[in-house]
C-alpha cells in the first residue's frame, strides 16, 4: 500500500492562479479550454492519485479511519469528483457557444465561466484543503508486507525484540505507527519460498488494552487484521519486572481479542531453568515453547512451529478433493 505516491494537492487559489497563468498566455479562443484543461488535469490527479478505499486492506483500513476518517475522505473525493464532473459540463457548454459568439460576447463568456469555475473551486476548498492535511498524515503510514505475519504480544522486558532479532536475524527495519510514540518493528524469514514477516509492537501488545485511549485501542485493532499468529513471550523470571499474575492477564485478554493462533513462548530460559519453565506451563495449563532469545535456544522449534500453522492454515483452504457420485 504506496500512501507515499499521494500526489501533492494544491490550494484552491493556488490552483486558480496557475490556471490564469496559463490561460492568459493562449489564444483568446483557447482560453476556456486551457483554463479549465489546468483545473481538472489537477482535480483527476487528486481523485486518482488515492489508494481505493474500496480494496484497501482491513489494516490499512483501520489506521486510515482513526488517522483521518474514512467517511470524511470519502466524502471530500467525492466533491472532488463531483467538481471534476461539473467544470467539464460547464467547459463544454461554455466553448460551443463562444465559439458561435461576437468577439464582444466571448469577452463576456468566458470573464463569466472564470467566475463559474472559481465558484465551483470554492464549493470544494474545504475538501481540497482536507485532503492536503490527510495525504501530509498518511506520509508516514508504516509499510508492511502483503504476506504470512506474526505479531509478537508480550509484557515490556519479557523479551519480544530479543525474540524477533533471533526469528529473523537482521536488524528490524522501524515504521512509525501512526499514533506519534508507537513503532512497527518488522523482521522477515524465509522457508521454501515463502516470506514471513514477524511484527513487534512496543507499547501496542505489552499492556491490558483496557487502559488505552480510543485511537490506541484502534490500533491494536489494525493489528488483529495484520495477524494470522501471535506469539505471546512470557518472562517468569522475575527479570522482566512483571508479575507472572500480569502477564497472564495480557495474556488471556490476547488471546480472547485475536482470532488467530498464539504460540507461548517461556523466554529467558537461561535464567529459568528448563525445570521451572516447564512448571510454569504445566501449573497455567498451557502449551508452549521454552525459549532463550540471547542464548538461540528453541528457536528453531518456534519457527517450525510458524511454519506449521501457515501450513494448517493453508491446508484450511484447499478444497475437498473432487469425487464423482
Ligand atoms: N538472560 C536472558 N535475557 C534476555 C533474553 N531475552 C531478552 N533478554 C534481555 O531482556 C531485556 C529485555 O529484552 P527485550 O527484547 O528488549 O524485551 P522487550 O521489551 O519485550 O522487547 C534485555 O536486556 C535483553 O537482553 C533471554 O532469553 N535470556
Ligand atoms: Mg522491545
Amino acid at each position: 500500500m504506496n500512501f507515499k505516491s499521494i500526489p501533492y494537492i494544491q490550494r484552491c487559489q493556488e490552483l486558480l492562479d496557475n490556471a490564469f497563468a496559463r490561460a492568459s498566455k493562449e489564444s483568446p479562443q483557447k482560453k476556456v479550454k486551457t483554463f479549465s484543461q489546468i483545473l481538472r488535469k489537477h482535480l483527476r490527479k487528486v481523485s486518482k492519485g488515492w489508494p481505493s478505499l474500496d480494496n484497501m486492506p482491513p489494516f490499512y483500513y483501520t489506521l486510515v479511519d482513526v488517522v483521518v476518517g474514512v467517511g470524511r475522505l470519502k466524502k471530500s473525493l467525492g466533491a472532488v469528483n463531483w467538481a471534476l464532473k461539473t467544470l467539464d459540463r460547464l467547459s463544454r457548454s461554455y466553448n460551443a457557444e463562444i465559439r458561435r459568439a461576437d468577439r464582444e460576447t466571448a469577452y463576456r463568456l468566458r470573464k463569466e465561466f472564470y467566475g463559474r469555475a472559481a465558484s465551483i473551486l470554492k464549493a470544494v476548498e474545504d475538501d481540497l484543503m482536507f485532503l492536503g492535511e490527510a495525504r501530509r498524515k498518511l506520509q508516514d503510514m508504516p509499510e508492511v508486507e502483503d504476506t504470512f505475519t506474526v505479531v509478537i504480544a508480550g509484557l515490556p522486558n519479557v523479551g519480544k525484540s530479543s525474540i524477533l532479532k533471533a526469528l529473523t536475524g537482521a536488524r528490524p527495519r522501524v515504521e512509525s505507527y501512526p499514533f506519534t510514540t508507537q513503532q512497527l518493528l518488522l523482521g522477515y524469514f524465509e522457508h521454501r519460498y515463502q516470506r514471513y514477516q514477524i511484527v513487534d509492537t512496543p507499547g501496542l501488545l505489552d499492556r491490558a488494552i483496557e487502559n488505552r485511549n480510543p485511537a490506541e485501542k484502534q490500533a491494536v485493532l489494525a493489528l488483529r487484521y495484520l495477524a494470522n499468529a501471535v506469539i505471546y513471550v512470557f518472562d517468569p523470571s522475575s527479570h522482566c519486572g512483571y508479575p507472572i499474575k500480569d502477564q497472564l492477564r495480557v495474556y488471556q485478554e490476547v488471546t480472547k481479542s485475536f482470532d488467530v493462533p498464539v504460540i507461548v513462548v517461556v523466554n529467558k530460559e537461561d535464567i529459568l531453568g528448563e525445570e521451572k519453565g516447564r512448571e510454569f506451563l504445566r501449573s497455567n495449563k498451557l502449551e508452549g515453547i521454552l525459549c532463550s532469545a540471547t542464548e538461540r535456544r528453541g528457536i528453531d522449534e518456534l519457527k517450525n512451529r510458524v511454519i506449521e500453522i501457515k501450513t494448517s492454515l493453508e491446508g484450511e483452504r484447499i478444497p475437498p478433493p473432487y469425487s464423482p457420485e
